[in-house]
């Protein structure tokens, strides 16, 4: 993309720092660079200079580090300077000023980033590795959104649109030629290429969603009947106390919140109001949040007091969870139960002592379908993962073609076609823009 104009924003985050940076990125900005300090002579690329940074009066603004990359060698691709100054808001505000009064504009947020995907210095997984990395809260998220960052995910891609190339060569080889009785592809020889490829596409999306679970986590609801415990084991699970706990039935009204990592798994747990008959017009309200609750969620606990086992109303409530929805039977206070009121079958745990709360861990999951198996882990997104699916179904399309090779042919194009939407090779306009909008600005 040969784009003209200059764009700058603050990249480091809001608030107090030692440091504070300012990126600017454009084609040309070795005169920028001079200005901006003073009138400097124009700086070597990837030179450290220390300089005075002054107004348009020559006063200065603040004093610190410019660095100009000369593109192509930059993180965007053009030429970029990055300012880093003190970081104060203040400061920062007055030097993105002289920026703009410099001629720059701000930048849109990952117009940074999507410059780099313009100019082909990082493809559409990579770019969107990077606004995963920056959002990440846990080790590993942020190790899998560096692997994807560094081209670990789009390798794999790579490395199976030319498998899929080879293939596509050789029959449409076929096609062109027909009448010359080509030999050369043999109908079990295409057989054993799709069936490769299958293969090659289910692992990459069984890693593929590992990495989505690891970026979007799993909503994990806990509902059961009043008292029961099921705050007590919000509370337990997340190790914080985020919901209020009472010996009174009918403690919790609105739905509470609160978040946990396991293994680098964002759990985000719904406590909810427990459910019963109630005249209370305030408890059924939140009895109807619980439903809602359960509509949105991924997974259920389904909490129940051991000393009573199962109850009719406990049968019914799960008879009520959406067809399908993995769920666990939770049995609290095992603390207070009997020898033989354990022996029932679920899980048995005690929200009071901690017992059972790291099985339960385990569990979570095992439900919400965490494997990572031996490969390394990398970020993906729902994207990713639905394009694996499309390339999946084509190839089974593929397939059943036998003969038809045009219909085979075609196939193995939209095969080809899921695949790159991945890295970025065949992507509409909007879902650039709906990919690069979510993007912080100055990134
Ligand atoms: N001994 C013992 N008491 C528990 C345990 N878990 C919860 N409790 C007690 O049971 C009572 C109810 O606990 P809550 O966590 O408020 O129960 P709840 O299911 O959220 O109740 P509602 O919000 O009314 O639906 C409180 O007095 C808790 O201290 C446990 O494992 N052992
Ligand atoms: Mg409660």
């Amino acid at each position: 993309m040969a784009s003209a104009d200059v764009i700058a924003a603050i990249a480091t985050a809001p608030g107090r720092a030692g440091v504070g940076v300012i990126r600017v990125s454009g084609p040309s900005l070795a005169g920028f660079a001079s200005r901006i300090a003073g009138d400097i002579p124009p700086p070597r690329a990837r030179q450290v200079r220390h300089v005075r940074f002054v107004d348009g009066q020559g006063e200065p603004i603040d004093e610190g580090l410019l660095i100009y990359f000369q593109g192509p060698a930059s993180f965007t691709g053009e030429d970029v300077v990055e300012l880093q100054g003190h970081g104060s808001d203040a400061a920062l505000r007055l030097l993105l000023a002289r920026c703009l009064e410099l001629g720059a504009r701000l930048a849109q947020p990952g117009e940074f980033t999507l410059r780099a995907y313009f100019n082909h210095k990082i493809d559409l997984a990579q770019a969107e590795a990077v606004a995963d990395l920056i959002a990440a809260e846990s080790n590993a998220a942020a190790r899998s959104a560096v692997r994807s960052l560094t081209g670990q995910f789009s390798r794999q891609v790579h490395a199976l649109v030319e498998q899929l190339v080879e293939l596509r060569l050789r029959i449409e080889g076929c096609i062109d030629f027909s009448d010359e009785a080509v030999d050369f592809l043999g109908q079990t020889d295409v057989e054993e290429s799709l069936s490769r490829l299958l293969t090659a596409v289910d692992r990459l999306a069984g890693t593929a969603t590992q990495g989505l679970l690891l970026r979007s986590g799993c909503q994990t609801v806990l509902i059961g009947a009043p008292n029961v415990g099921k705050s007590s084991l919000l509370n337990a699970i997340t190790e914080e106390d985020h919901a209020l706990v009472t010996d009174i039935p009918g403690t919790t009204r609105d739905l509470i919140r609160a978040s946990v990592f396991i293994e680098g798994v964002p759990f985000h747990m719904v406590d909810t109001a427990g459910i019963r008959e109630t005249a209370d017009v305030v408890e059924q309200a939140g009895i109807e949040r619980t439903w809602q609750a359960v509509a949105q969620a991924d997974l259920a606990l389904v909490v129940a007091d051991i000393r009573t086992g199962l109850t009719e109303a406990d049968r019914y409530l799960l008879a009520r969870l959406p067809q399908g929805m993995p769920h666990e039977l939770v049995f609290n206070k095992a603390d207070l139960a009997s020898p033989a009121q354990r022996e029932q079958a679920g899980t048995v745990v005690s929200a009071t002592t901690g017992e059972g709360i790291s099985e339960l861990k385990r569990q979570l999951l095992q439900m919400a379908g965490w494997n990572p198996g031996t490969e390394p882990v990398f970020m993906a997104r729902e994207r990713h993962r639905d394009a694996l699916m499309r390339a999946r179904s084509h190839l089974e399309a593929a397939g059943r073609q036998g003969n038809a090779l045009e219909l085979l042919a075609e196939e193995l194009r939209l095969v080809q076609n899921a695949l790159s939407s991945i890295t970025g090779e065949f992507s509409p306009d909007d879902l650039l823009g709906e990919i690069f909008s979510r993007f912080c600005i100055g990134k």
